[in-house]
């Protein structure tokens, strides 16, 4: 089916750019690839666009989902193939002089061809390309072509003329400018897709037009400041006017003959100060720049700003060199996520999409994300609704994990897209910090990169000077570290301190897991960390919906190629042993996995929460995943909630109360990162299994906003009389903290003994669940009877004859039977009963 060309009508009297978007009409077919099954060979397939070939394959019934079962491996010649996306409009030549082809985004290397003549040749998915193309154009219908190159054979042909350098997984993602993960991850599906991943347009327009709009915004006392940066195309020397107006307050500077770029300075009286969540409103104000012709507007641009400043306290102190972000002159603790690609075919996520991904960050009380340089500079949906909604951002340089050429032609292109990320993403409050790579440094480091480079360039270039001199040039609003994890050097000696020093910068924690049990993250005392992270599998419908493995196992056929890590299960079972027994059947097993991994992470929140000062940011990797997956996420690939998602709600609650190991016994930790003052009587209880309580401290405790306590607590109740059958629980204001002295394993946790009853409610239901004896980590999946179902709350511990209310979100007939089914309702145990 070839759809029919959409005419494309001009209007000769408008003097604003007339953009056409070029969205309709397009098809693609394989033009090389000698794997190209017989039945996609030859045919021409309607195309999305903006889109990827995957889907585009997958809506014309060509590929099975890539996401489902063990296709990855069966689609691999995709990547191979070289793809031709053709489409035709109609076009006839108005009053304008200029008309350009405007690509937001090319993935990857591409020859662009109008009628049959070349336009250009592309080699990064992170640019946008504007070719003039007025000259080729031809009254009546038009031809418009984009064949991309096999990403996997031009990033191995760029390697070799590059130069081997070192990278983790199978692709030399490092020798191409294309979203490194697509190539495959520790969480990612290989895709090594090609297509044209963000908008296409036709633009007309005489005179001139606005090429670039950048404002800078700071505060100067109770005033706002902004400078707005405008650089302006021309097609002819006529005389022009850039004009600016914000919150009423207007500006304007002409440009004679031959002058392109305009600054123009706003300054606003007592400004209200955009803040972070959790700190202050998110007020922000509509900036409007036009470009005059005479009388006529020929050019407008339009950006929502917000005042606020930003640095990072890196002071030197007696512990070392802290990492504090601190915002409006106010230090944040960041509790924060990681974020990569929503989906592995980005053009998918829409701004629905974001919104339900940031409520869910908001529902863990994340403060901030870190958008990962293995991924995107993300779109403007997501930094527009970070601004509204006060998620603070920080945006990597998009290189992880490898060594970089710093020879040409790689220079330019980074030079090239950091400054049109940097010019494209600096009007947005939320975003405070820019990072120059991820874990390069440290790999150059530390894992024999320098003798595996023999002397080569592997990007210290772009992380110490071309990166920070963009960032000061275009955004000197936004704060720069040069990596993440970054340990600064002192007075210049690079060599004076290892790169991920905890006593310095930023650090990734990964020993723990990799190699650890989770309780070793007690034994880090680190200023910030950027990233740290355990393993699960997504949601059980997830799962099953993407793998129909019969029987299902840890490692039958399509769950392993839906475990991306190296020696991942083996990670998984020797990171749960510890805890629990290993469980036989692929529901426990499912359970006992998800339930670790939402242990493991509270219990390093809890902990570095409990540092802070000392410690100031806690970024767990990873909010989210691109497909379903086991993987480190909070949230799965088909975006449910994972327990571990309630777990940093908890964990990242305003007021959190813990017991910590202080000085070889256990205190109560209680940390008030709320701006009101935290008091009250702080109870704890050491209680037996049965609810008894045998040993009672308490004290009255006051915290200021932001402010930790730690209550040392005596003997008798910091030490058990018997481990296996007592716990710790201490209150606040209703605030509840749980420590066990033993591992679920070695307690004498009974079979859990509960009650439920069901109510119908407005959008759902509420199940009360009233526990008979100690019943720990109660958590409803109800994912397992409603698959687009959401529960208010998970991993609640009930002494005996609490209860707990589950507010349920449901469409769907659910009776107190499904929801009590052991399989649904779950607990730490039913683990341990188990074994
Ligand atoms: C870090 C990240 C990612 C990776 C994660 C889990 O290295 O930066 O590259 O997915 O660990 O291994």
């Amino acid at each position: 089916m070839t759809p029919s060309p959409p005419t494309l009508a001009t209007n000769p009297s408008q003097t604003l750019p007339i953009i056409r978007h070029l969205d309709a009409g397009w098809t693609v077919a394989a033009v090389e690839g000698s794997g190209v099954p017989a039945e996609v060979r030859g045919s021409i397939v309607p195309a999305t666009v903006p889109g990827a070939v995957h889907t585009d394959l997958l809506a014309a019934g060509l590929i099975p989902d890539p996401y489902l079962d063990s296709n990855e491996r069966l689609l691999a010649w995709i990547g191979l193939a070289d793809w031709r996306y053709t489409t035709t409009f109609v076009w006839q030549p108005a009053d304008a002089t200029n008309t350009e082809l405007n690509f937001a985004g090319l993935d990857t290397v591409a020859d662009i061809e109008l009628n049959g003549r070349p336009v250009g040749h592309t080699r990064n998915m992170h640019r946008s390309y504007r070719f003039d193309v007025r000259a080729l154009l031809h009254p009546g219908l038009n031809e418009l072509s984009v064949t991309f190159r096999s990403p996997i054979r031009q990033a191995d042909a760029a390697s070799l003329e590059l130069g081997y350098r070192p990278h983790v997984n199978h692709h030399p993602y490092n020798a191409i400018r294309k979203m490194a993960c697509g190539f495959g991850w520790d969480w990612g599906i290989d895709t090594s897709s090609s297509g044209i991943w963000r908008p296409v347009t036709l633009e007309s327009w005489s005179t001139a037009r606005l090429s670039t709009v950048r404002p800078i915004a700071t505060v100067d006392g109770t005033d706002g400041v902004i400078t707005v940066h405008v650089d302006v195309a021309r097609a002819s020397d006529a005389p022009v006017t850039v004009a600016a107006s914000v919150a009423g307050i207007n500006t304007e500077i002409d440009l004679a003959a031959g002058e392109s770029h305009a600054e123009l300075s706003l300054r606003i009286a007592d400004i209200e100060l955009w803040w972070p969540r959790g700190y202050g409103e998110q007020p922000l104000y509509d900036l409007e720049v036009t470009l005059v012709s005479g009388h006529a507007t020929i050019d407008t641009a339009s950006r929502r700003i917000g005042f606020r400043t930003v640095e990072f306290d890196t002071t030197p102190d007696a512990a070392g060199t802290p990492f504090t972000i601190v915002i409006n002159g106010q230090p944040v603790f960041v509790r924060g996520a990681n974020w990569i690609p929503d989906d592995a075919f980005p053009h998918r996520v829409d701004r629905a999409r974001y919104l339900d991904r940031l409520q869910q960050a908001e529902f863990a009380n994340i403060n901030l994300l870190r958008i990962w340089g293995g991924g995107i500079f993300e779109s403007d949906d997501f930094y527009e609704l970070c601004d509204e909604r006060g998620m603070l951002t920080w945006q990597d340089f998009l290189l992880a994990c490898a060594a970089y050429s710093e020879e040409q032609p790689m220079w330019t292109e980074m030079e090239a897209e950091a400054r049109e990320a940097v010019t494209r993403l600096a009007s947005h409050p939320s975003l405070v910090v820019l990072n120059g790579n991820n874990e390069n440094i440290w790999g150059y480091e530390d894992w024999n990169w320098k003798l595996r480079l023999d002397g080569k360039t592997w990007g210290a270039g772009y992380y110490y000077e071309l990166f920070p001199a963009i960032v000061a040039e275009l955004a000197p609003h936004i704060g720069y570290t040069p990596g993440s994890p970054f340990s600064p050097a002192v007075d210049g000696d690079v060599d004076a301190h290892v790169p991920n020093d905890q006593a310095h910068g930023t650090m990734h924690i990964w020993d723990i897991w990799n190699q650890r049990d989770y309780t070793n993250y007690l034994e880090y005392t680190p200023r910030f960390v950027a990233e740290f992270g355990w393993q699960g599998p997504p949601t059980w419908s997830t799962m099953t919906e993407s793998i129909s493995d019969a029987p299902l196992t840890p490692e039958s056929p399509g769950m392993v190629v839906h475990q991306k890590a190296a020696l991942g299960n083996a990670k998984l079972t020797d990171g749960l042993l510890a805890h629990f027994a290993l469980p036989n059947t692929i529901e426990d097993w499912h359970w006992a996995m998800s339930l670790n991994q939402a242990n493991a992470i509270s219990t390093a929140i809890d902990h570095l929460r409990s540092l802070q000062p000392h410690c100031m940011g806690s970024i767990v990797w990873q909010l989210n995943d691109c497909w379903p997956v086991t993987s480190w996420a909070a949230v799965d690939g088909y975006g449910r909630p994972k327990p571990l998602l309630y777990a940093l709600r908890h964990a990242y609650a305003d007021r959190l109360l813990t017991l910590q190991q202080r000085d070889g016994a256990f205190a109560a930790v209680a940390v008030n990162d709320s701006a009101e003052t935290w008091t009250g009587t702080l109870t704890v209880h050491r209680l037996s299994f049965a609810g008894e309580v045998l040993a009672e401290h308490t004290q009255h405790v006051t915290l200021a906003p932001r402010s930790t306590a730690t209550v040392p607590l005596p003997a008798s109740v910091a030490s058990a009389t018997d481990a296996a059958v007592e716990l710790l629980q201490a209150e606040l204001s209703g605030v509840r903290g749980h420590r066990f002295f033993a591992e679920p394993r070695d307690t004498g946790l009974a079979a859990p003994e509960l009650e439920t009853s069901l109510q119908r409610v407005p959008g759902g239901y509420r199940l009360t669940v009233t526990a008979h004896g100690l019943v720990r980590d109660l958590a409803l999946l109800i994912d397992q009877v409603d698959p687009a179902g959401r529960v208010s709350d998970m991993l609640v511990t009930l002494l005996p004859g609490e209860h707990v209310d589950f507010d349920i979100t449901s469409e769907s007939d659910l009776t107190v039977t499904d929801l009590a089914n052991p399989l649904v309702l779950r607990s730490a145990n039913q683990l341990v009963a188990l074994g």
